[in-house]
C-alpha cells in the first residue's frame, strides 16, 4: 500500500524522507528514545491509513478482509458533531504481541446519507454507491476461503494481498458526470470523494515521527503546503495520545462519465503523527476539558491551559491518569525480593525499586483531532451543523460486530502486567 501510494502522491515520498530525516536526527540527539531494536526496527513502518466508504455492506466486507489480516475494529468516533457526515473505527491489531510486530491501522469512515438533507441528491448518492463493487471477486473469494479453512497458504495470501490493494487505488475515471459531481460535492465536499469515484481510494497514509514540531518546520521550509496548526496536545516532556498534522490535499485530474468533460478532484494528502502514553478514562477526561477550554479560550492558549496535565511519568501514574506496564528491575538478585508483599500497591513496589512501570502507547484516533483533519482537507467549506446523534448502534449493526472499547484493551494490557509480576514475585517469595 505503501508504494502504491508513492506512485500516486509522490509528495508522499517527500514526506517520507523528511520524516526519515528529522527521526535520524532526534536519534542522534537522544540515542535511548525508542525502547529497543524491536522499536527501531518498526519506526520506519507507516502508522496508519484512513479509508472512506459509502454503503453498511461495503463496511461489513471491509470488516471480514481485515480481519484476514489480523486487524479488529477498535472504537467509535462520531464526527457529525464536528460537520463531518461521517462515523468511523479504526481497524488494527489488538494485542501487544501483534501490535508490536506490525502497528498498521486504517481509519475507516462510513458516510451518513442520513445526514444529506435533500432527498434527490441522497437517492442519487444511494443509487450510485448501490452499483459499485469495491472488491474484486477473487479478493471476496480468499476472504472467504480464510473464513472456511481457517487460513491461507503463502500462495493464497500473496494473491489476497495483490487482490486487496485494488480496493485502494485512486480511480481517475468518475462513476458520476460532472453535474452530478458538482452538486454532490456543493452539498459537502466529502459526499463528492466518498461517493462519485469506484472505490474507497486511500486517502492518506501516515508514518510515525519522534519530533513532530521539527517534521511540521521541516515540511514548511521544503514547500509542502503544511497546516499551520498541530492538532492535539501541545508540546511536552511526555507526550501522550496523539499528534498529527498533514500537508494539504492535491488536486488530481478526474475524467467525468458520459464524456461530460474532466475536471479535478482534492481530496488525499500525507499527515504525520507522533504518539504518547496512552490515557486512563480520568487522563482522557482531564484532556478534554482541558482541550475544549483551549479552544474557547481562542489560539494560543493550548499549551497555557495543558500546565494543568501533569508532565512527568510518575506523577502520571501516580495520579491514574496514564496507562503503564509493570514489570521486574531487570538485573536484580532473586534475594532484593526477599520479604516483599507480593500482593503489594505496585507505586509501593515502583518505590522499594524493584518493579519498573513502562508507558503504554496510544494505539488510538482522537476524534476532535480527526475532524481537523477531515476539515483541513475540505478546504473552501463552510463548516456545516447537523443536529445528529451519534449512531454506534447503527454503525455496529453495520459492520456485523461490536467494536472493541480502547479503554478496555488498555486496562487488560497493565492488568496482565500486574498479575504477571506478582506471580513472579510469588514465585521468588517461596524460593
Ligand atoms: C480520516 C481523518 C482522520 C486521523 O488521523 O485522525 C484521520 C479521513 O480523512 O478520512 O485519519
Ligand atoms: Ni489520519
Amino acid at each position: 500500500m505503501s508504494q502504491l501510494y508513492r506512485a500516486e502522491v509522490p509528495q508522499y515520498g517527500t514526506l517520507l524522507s523528511l520524516v526519515a530525516a528529522v527521526n535520524a536526527q532526534v536519534l542522534r540527539e537522544q540515542p535511548d528514545v525508542l525502547a529497543g531494536p524491536a522499536e527501531a526496527a518498526r519506526l520506519e513502518v507507516e502508522r496508519h491509513g484512513a479509508i472512506r466508504l459509502g454503503t453498511a455492506e461495503e463496511l461489513h466486507t471491509m470488516r471480514r478482509v481485515f480481519a484476514v489480516m489480523g486487524m479488529q475494529p477498535v472504537g467509535y468516533y462520531d464526527l457529525s458533531v464536528a460537520g463531518v457526515p461521517v462515523h468511523s473505527t479504526a481497524f488494527r491489531p489488538v494485542d501487544p504481541a501483534a501490535l508490536a510486530a506490525n502497528p498498521f491501522r486504517v481509519f475507516t469512515s462510513l458516510l451518513r446519507l442520513d445526514l444529506i438533507e435533500d432527498p434527490a441528491l441522497r437517492q442519487l448518492a444511494r443509487d450510485t454507491l448501490a452499483r459499485r463493487r469495491i472488491f474484486t471477486p477473487q479478493a471476496l473469494a480468499l476472504t472467504t476461503r480464510w473464513e472456511t479453512a481457517g487460513g491461507l497458504d503463502e500462495a493464497e495470501a500473496e494473491a489476497f494481498v495483490q487482490e486487496v490493494l485494488n480496493t485502494f487505488r485512486w480511480h481517475r475515471s468518475a462513476t458520476v458526470t460532472q453535474p452530478e459531481y458538482q452538486r454532490l460535492s456543493a452539498a459537502h465536499r466529502l459526499l463528492a470523494d466518498v461517493v462519485c469515484f469506484p472505490g474507497p481510494h486511500i486517502n492518506h497514509l501516515t508514518p510515525r515521527t519522534l519530533d513532530i514540531d521539527a517534521a511540521q518546520a521541516e515540511m514548511q521550509r521544503r514547500g509542502l503546503p503544511a497546516k499551520e496548526v498541530i492538532e492535539g496536545p501541545p508540546r511536552r516532556q511526555v507526550p501522550i495520545l496523539l499528534r498529527q498534522t498533514s500537508f494539504k490535499a492535491l488536486n488530481e485530474p478526474v475524467r467525468f462519465a458520459g464524456d461530460s468533460g474532466d475536471g479535478a478532484h482534492t481530496a488525499r494528502f500525507g499527515e504525520i503523527e507522533q504518539r504518547g502514553l496512552a490515557l486512563t478514562r480520568a487522563g482522557r477526561a482531564l484532556y478534554d476539558t482541558l482541550l475544549q477550554r483551549a479552544r474557547q479560550a481562542g489560539p494560543g492558549a493550548l499549551a497555557q491551559v495543558f500546565t494543568e496535565f501533569p508532565d512527568d511519568l510518575d506523577a502520571l501514574r501516580r495520579a491514574g491518569l496514564g496507562f503503564f506496564q509493570y514489570r521486574l528491575k531487570p538485573g536484580l538478585p532473586s534475594t532484593a525480593w526477599a520479604g516483599v508483599n507480593p500482593d503489594a500497591e505496585v507505586h509501593t513496589l515502583v518505590d522499594q525499586g524493584l518493579v519498573q512501570a513502562l508507558p503504554i502507547t496510544y494505539e488510538d484516533f482522537l476524534p476532535v483531532s480527526a475532524a481537523g483533519i477531515f476539515q483541513s482537507n475540505l478546504a473552501g467549506d463552510a463548516a456545516v451543523r447537523y443536529d445528529a446523534q451519534a449512531a454506534q448502534a447503527e454503525f455496529e449493526q453495520a459492520l456485523g460486530c461490536p467494536v472493541h472499547d480502547e479503554f478496555a484493551l488498555y486496562e487488560a494490557e497493565q492488568a496482565a502486567s500486574i498479575a504477571t509480576l506478582r506471580e513472579q514475585l510469588r514465585r521468588g517469595a517461596a524460593a
